[in-house]
């Protein structure tokens, strides 16, 4: 198994997931700066050009980070990040869901369309009117969430979970590129700092 990694918050999720699994990953380093996985070699691996990828023994690559995820999860002994039934796995997908769709998403396009435009106007679409738009919605979102989540440890109820990874490393990144965290939404905080004071949060 080999893991193809770059900066970025989507490879990190899978670092940090990997961490709190006991998972050890042996990684390759993509440039992505200078648009190494928008190559050829790159993108027999990973037709969609972004990072991070795993490829499996078998050869076979996947992409997508909550799709790495589950296959780490599901292929190691310990305690599970999703779930142990039913229930637990589609609750832990549930709120996954949400946090990528409503905040995750926004959040990132919102970057690049506005802070990140030079590097990504040549890769995809790019639409700097829409990028105040985008932000807003992952605030928005970031403030409903903040209510949902009074009372409890991990955004998904009492265990941490993949939501919880996917979101840190988004809010994490989100911070550092000019959308910080809106200190009025204390719940989300509180479980921010939290989070980062975990060994894995370096990851
Ligand atoms: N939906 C993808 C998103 C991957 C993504 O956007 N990766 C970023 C790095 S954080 C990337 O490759 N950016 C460079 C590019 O798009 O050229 C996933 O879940 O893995």
């Amino acid at each position: 198994m080999k893991f193809y990694n770059s900066i970025g918050p989507n490879p990190q999720v899978v670092r940090m997931f990997a961490v709190e699994r006991g998972v050890e990953l042996d990684s390759t380093e993509i440039d992505l700066m200078s648009g190494e996985n928008r190559q050829g070699p790159y993108l027999e691996k990973n037709p969609a050009g972004q990072l991070p990828c795993l490829q499996l023994d078998s050869g076979d690559h996947i992409a997508e980070v909550t799709a790495i995820c589950e296959y780490l999860d599901e292929t190691n002994p310990g305690d599970s990040l999703i779930g142990a039934t039913a229930e637990e796995k589609a609750n832990t997908r549930m709120w996954t869901r949400r946090v990528d769709l409503n905040i995750c998403e926004p959040l990132a396009n919102g970057f690049r369309f506005s802070e990140g435009i030079d590097l990504f106007k040549d890769r995809m679409v790019v639409r700097p009117e829409a990028a105040d738009g985008l932000k807003a919605i992952a605030q928005d979102r970031l403030n409903w969430l903040d209510k949902q989540i009074e009372g409890r440890d991990f955004i998904a109820g009492d265990k941490l979970s993949m939501a919880d990874v996917l979101l840190f490393c988004f809010l994490a990144f989100g911070s550092s590129v000019g959308q910080p965290l809106n200190p009025d939404n204390k719940n989300v905080s509180a479980w921010f700092e939290r989070m980062q004071a975990r060994p894995s949060a370096s990851a």
